[in-house]
């Protein structure tokens, strides 16, 4: 498909982020716009061969195809509120994180105004950007993702997760938590390990491996979910995976026991409601967003 928006690229905010995505469009030589609230940050691509807006308006009509690449949902309106209404006919492409509902809110607000919107989620660091191992996820206009594969191609693997523009946010969100849930069940182990003198290093080097294999069991619990049948035999079931011994031995030692606690309490609940014999990936139904009781989970 052509690109009705045209070849030249408008980028909107020059953070770390955003000057990587920039730096990639002037590598493939696209006639790159830049703005940053603070213009001593277009400097260095503007040496580059990138043309620095001198004002927020001049950068939003230089090209049909706009790049936002913001600190949050706030700062989006913040930027683009003075100036959404000299963009009809134009797309905008914002790979500022923010959550599915702030997505779905721009998504709206922007066709209230006749641009068009996809929302993206960068599963990359800067200096991945352009590299293979650079990933972005989008959703919302299906046509300006067709249209503008060029130039979203230039920074990652891109993947279309369908026309609601909360989802690539959604999937950036959700594969977030399980991260840092993860890291942080690591730093309570290194903690503990701490506690008798052991250095983070060398705790490290012993929980990656075994760490590393037990994800081969995200695919075991999924299928597991997703029939939803917890006594399928062969699963470690509750009742066994009681962790109150890993929370007593963290307080033993002096170490906060709050992450392995959080997961104690999910544990706790399904044997609670009868199900102690059933399977570990019962906890999912701990989590539901349809349960009542967690409306007050931390925020
Ligand atoms: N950096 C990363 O590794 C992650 C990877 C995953 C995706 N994130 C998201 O990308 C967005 C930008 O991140 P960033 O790393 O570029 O962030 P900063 O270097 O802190 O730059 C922030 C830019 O936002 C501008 N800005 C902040 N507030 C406002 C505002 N109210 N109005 C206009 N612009 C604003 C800021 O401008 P300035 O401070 O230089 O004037 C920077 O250009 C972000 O959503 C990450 O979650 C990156």
């Amino acid at each position: 498909m052509t690109n009705p928006h045209g070849t030249g690229v408008t980028v909107l905010g020059l953070g770390a982020m955003g000057s990587a995505l920039a730096a990639a469009l002037l590598d493939a030589d696209h006639e790159t716009t830049v703005w940053n609230r603070t213009p001593e940050r277009a400097a260095g691509l503007a040496a580059r061969g990138a043309k620095p807006a001198s004002s927020i308006g001049e950068a939003v009509t230089a090209h049909q195809l706009v790049i936002a690449c913001l600190l949050d949902h706030a700062s989006v309106h913040e930027t683009l509120d003075p100036v959404i209404g000299r963009m009809r006919g134009s797309a905008l492409v914002n790979l500022t994180t923010t959550t599915p509902n702030e997505a779905r809110e721009l998504a709206t607000w922007a066709a209230a105004h006749g641009v068009d919107y996809l929302d993206g989620a960068i599963m990359a660091t800067p200096p991945m950007i352009g590299t293979p191992a650079a990933s972005i996820l989008y959703s919302g206009s299906d046509e300006v993702f067709a249209a503008t594969r060029p130039v979203l191609d230039r920074w990652a693997t891109s993947t279309y997760d369908g026309e609601d523009s909360g989802l690539a946010s959604l999937f950036d969100l959700a594969m977030l938590s399980g991260m840092y849930t993860m890291f942080a069940g690591f730093l309570h182990g290194a903690a503990m390990a701490g506690s008798v003198g052991v250095s983070a290093t060398e705790f490290a080097a012993r929980a990656t491996p075994f760490l590393s294999a037990m994800t081969a069991g995200f695919a075991h619990d999924a299928a597991v979910i997703d029939r939803g049948d917890y006594t399928v035999p062969g699963q470690q079931s509750l009742d066994f995976s009681d962790l109150s011994h890993i929370v007593r031995a963290s307080e033993e030692q002096g170490v906060d026991p709050a992450p392995i606690a959080a997961v104690q309490v999910l544990i706790s609940r399904q044997i609670a409601e009868g199900h102690g014999a059933e399977g570990f990936a019962r906890l999912y139904e701990s989590l539901r967003a349809d349960r009542a009781d967690l409306t007050e989970v931390a925020r």
